[in-house]
Parts: structure tokens; C-alpha cells; sequence
């Protein structure tokens, strides 16, 4: 095997129903888990509660089909290596003034792309946030590291909503926003899996979405996906090695 891994789809999102009492105590409980997967959560009963209190399972991890243990001792890297990947290859959508950005613009950078939606209540704001964190923490080099938020929402993200959003966790991190089928084409070609879930009323409802990202090296090349609640050490030494390797 080359070390490739295949993410599947199906043990790769996230479900958020509603914002949820607890949610914040539980995702430090479930902090350092790779991933909290609703079948495990069967045999594991304390999950089942977890599960049953935030109404909503995380199913942020990605397992490979080899190497599932998320990169670790053979690559290096904390997150899962998928360097080499057939997918998340091209990403090319227009941004919220309707400019069209492509990954190529990056080359230089490491990127981290990132799907979600700005009413997410609890997931896509703390993943940026920590992105941000983490490129505070990097020094000089978190000017080398490239946040892009690519919307599973364009109904709602309205291009002024999605722009002020993105600024709120820096003042360069790219916000991309496609119409309906460019951003199903995208979320394709990225195995990203995103459902609307219906809410109270038509204007509230919530996505389940896919909580990893994507990190390309300077060269433009996939080669990790960040698992949600990969610890923000984590994280900025995977993001290090990266940027050192250029
Ligand atoms: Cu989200």
C-alpha cells in the first residue's frame, strides 16, 4: 500500500441537530478520541449517553482503509496521511466578492480547507477558531498557512454574511462560496458529505457536514486530513512539518 487512505464518507461527518447544553464539557470528554463514531458508540456506554445528551454524535473522524491509525508513527504526522490522494485534488469557487480562487494561488503556503456553514453552532467556529490559535502560535510562519472555508450554505452565506464571518478568524482566511451544484461538485471531489437537517422553521434549519480538514503542502499537494478535536499541538506540529518541508 503506498499509504494512501480512502475516507469514507459514511464515518466522516458530523451531525449537529440543535445548539445543546453540555456540548462544550462533552467535546473535552470526548477530546483525544479519534473520532466519535456512532456505531462504537453502541458498545461504548458511556458514548451512548453522550450521544443521547448532545443529540447530535460527532462523526468527525475519517478512517482509512489502511493505516486508519491517522498517520502516527509511519508518516509522522498526527493526522491522517492521505498524500497521494486521487481526490480533494482541484478546488476552484468564487469567493464573496464573485472572484474565482483556485488552490494553485496558494502554492507557497500550506492550506487547510475546511467545509462548513457560518450558523453552524458549535464545530466550524471552533475548528477556525483553533486554526487561528494554532497560526498565532506558529509565529511568523502562521502567515505560511492558509485557512480556506469553503460553504456548504450558499442559501444563507450570502456573500456579505460569509466575508464576515471568515474575517472574524483573520483577516486573509478565504471564504468560498459556490451555487448549489458548484458546491456539490466540490464536496464531491473533496468526499466532503453534507445534509441539510430541517429545524423549526424553514429558515433554521441545520447541515450535518463533514467536521476534518484538508491541509496541502506549499507545493499544492493534498496530504492530510485533520480529524475534529485533533489537539491544536498537535495540529500546529503537523502544520511545522509541513512548512518546513519546503
Ligand atoms: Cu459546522
Amino acid at each position: 500500500m503506498s499509504g494512501v487512505n480512502t475516507l469514507n464518507s459514511d464515518d466522516n461527518r458530523t451531525r449537529r441537530t440543535a445548539q445543546q447544553p453540555g456540548v462544550a464539557s462533552l467535546r473535552s470528554m470526548l477530546k483525544g478520541i479519534p473520532a466519535c463514531r456512532w456505531w462504537a458508540a453502541l458498545s461504548w456506554a458511556w458514548l451512548v449517553t453522550a450521544a443521547i445528551m448532545i443529540s447530535g454524535c460527532e462523526r468527525g473522524g475519517a478512517v482509512g482503509s489502511a493505516g486508519s491509525s491517522g498517520g502516527g508513527a509511519s508518516s509522522g504526522f498526527t493526522a491522517i496521511d492521505i498524500t497521494g490522494a486521487s481526490y480533494a485534488t482541484r478546488l476552484e469557487l468564487p469567493d464573496p466578492s464573485g472572484q474565482l480562487r483556485r488552490l494553485d494561488e496558494f502554492k507557497g503556503k500550506v492550506v487547510v480547507v475546511f467545509f462548513g456553514y457560518t450558523q453552524c453552532p458549535d464545530v466550524c467556529p471552533a475548528t477556525l477558531a483553533e486554526l487561528a490559535a494554532v497560526r498565532k502560535a506558529l509565529g511568523a510562519d502562521g502567515a505560511r498557512v492558509q485557512p480556506v472555508f469553503v460553504s456548504v450554505d450558499p442559501p444563507r452565506d450570502t456573500p456579505e454574511v460569509l466575508k464576515a464571518y471568515a474575517q472574524a478568524f483573520g483577516d486573509d482566511v478565504v471564504a468560498l462560496r459556490g451555487d448549489e451544484a458548484q458546491t456539490k461538485a466540490a464536496a464531491q471531489e473533496f468526499k466532503v458529505f453534507f445534509s441539510k437537517v430541517p429545524g423549526k422553521t424553514p429558515d433554521t434549519y441545520t447541515i450535518d457536514h463533514t467536521a476534518g480538514s484538508y491541509v496541502f503542502d506549499t507545493q499544492g499537494r493534498v496530504r492530510l486530513f485533520m480529524r475534529h478535536g485533533q489537539p491544536a499541538a498537535a495540529i500546529e506540529a503537523d502544520l511545522r512539518r509541513l512548512l518546513a518541508a519546503s
